[in-house]
């Protein structure tokens, strides 16, 4: 093996240690991964060098992020779960019923990646009772007033995902949210010959059955490309400072711009104008809540990692 075969490659695929990678030029390879400290993830342009005798490539080296997408490990430890991105597509759907305390936190991700979040409502199609119905519209509204693109689509009738499309042009987006949302249903439809595996809710529970397991990037025709991502039960970034956890709600950061102090945290300071804003309801009491958790999370994890 020699320096000279050392090539670019972008990470398209994760199955734990092995890895499938573009190449640049375009050919697609399996590689596996040099060493116990090197952690490639979808979306890392990595350096690769062919293996004597066998198919597979070695993954040598990753270049320097633009960002990452992460979450703590069982252990507290910082997991990158993607990276290089442009855009995360977060997905509730009319069931399995709505965790929002999950999609704030997937924005609240985005958010500190300096990225687009983009909260796309999926099962459109689905009757909705009408106490859910509201609930999900007045939610989905408290996204869109604070800055956030809100596309509501179906995979089943093809409702919206023009729209999607549309707002992942030249983009890499990855498309995360609870099991179940339609994420990989969705994919099949915008993408042509993705052939993800779609798996139905359980009929007990109404939840997802995790039938998406690896992480793959997939190419659109108008040059977007998107990560179909396994669904999750909870999520929340890993972020170790109040700070993060405050820009991760806009609309909490932006009020907070008048709050008596500087560095007012908006939990019992005096005069803090975010406060005063729940109060008068322009902003939210769930996201006010929401933001609380992921304060008290933040500090958990900064304690954890002590
Ligand atoms: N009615 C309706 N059903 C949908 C829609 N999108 C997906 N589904 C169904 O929802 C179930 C779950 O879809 P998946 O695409 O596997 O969901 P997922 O988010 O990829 O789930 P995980 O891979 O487990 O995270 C399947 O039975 C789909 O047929 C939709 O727009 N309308
Ligand atoms: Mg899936
Ligand atoms: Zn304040």
């Amino acid at each position: 093996m020699n320096a000279r075969e050392t090539r670019t490659a972008q990470v398209i695929a994760t199955y734990s240690r092995r890895m499938r990678l573009a190449l640049e030029g375009a050919s697609v390879v399996d590689a596996k991964i040099r060493g116990k400290r090197l952690r490639p993830v979808c979306g890392d342009q990595v350096f690769a060098e062919p293996i004597d005798g066998e198919t597979e490539w070695l993954i040598t080296g990753i270049q320097d992020r633009r960002n990452e997408l992460t979450r703590p490990d069982s252990r507290g430890r910082r997991e990158v779960l993607a990276a290089n991105l442009d855009c995360v597509v977060v997905m509730a759907a009319a069931e399995p019923v709505p965790d929002w305390y999950v999609v704030d936190r997937y924005i609240a991700a985005a958010e500190n990646m300096r990225i687009d979040a983009l909260i796309a409502f999926n099962k459109i199609d689905l009757p909705e009772d009408k106490e859910d119905k509201e609930d999900s519209q007045r939610t989905l509204a408290e996204y869109r007033s604070a800055g956030h693109a809100v596309i509501p689509c179906s995979a089943e009738t093809r409702d919206g995902l023009d729209s999607l499309q549309q707002a992942l042009t030249e983009r890499l987006a990855i498309i995360v949210g609870q099991s179940g949302v339609g994420k990989s249903s969705v994919i099949n439809r915008i993408v042509h010959d993705a052939g993800q595996k779609v798996g139905a809710l359980s009929s007990a529970s109404r939840e997802g059955r995790h039938t998406t397991v690896n992480s793959i990037m997939l190419k659109l025709s108008n040059g977007s490309r998107v990560i179909d991502s396994p669904g999750v039960r909870d999520y929340a970034p890993a972020i170790e400072k109040e700070e993060e956890a405050i820009v991760g709600f806009r609309e909490i950061a932006r009020a907070g711009e008048d709050c008596r102090f500087a560095n007012c945290r908006h939990l019992r300071e005096p005069d803090c104008a975010v406060k005063a804003a729940v109060d008068a309801a322009d902003i939210s009491a769930r996201r006010y809540e929401s933001y609380k958790r992921l304060m008290v999370m933040t500090r958990d994890l900064a304690e954890r990692r002590r």
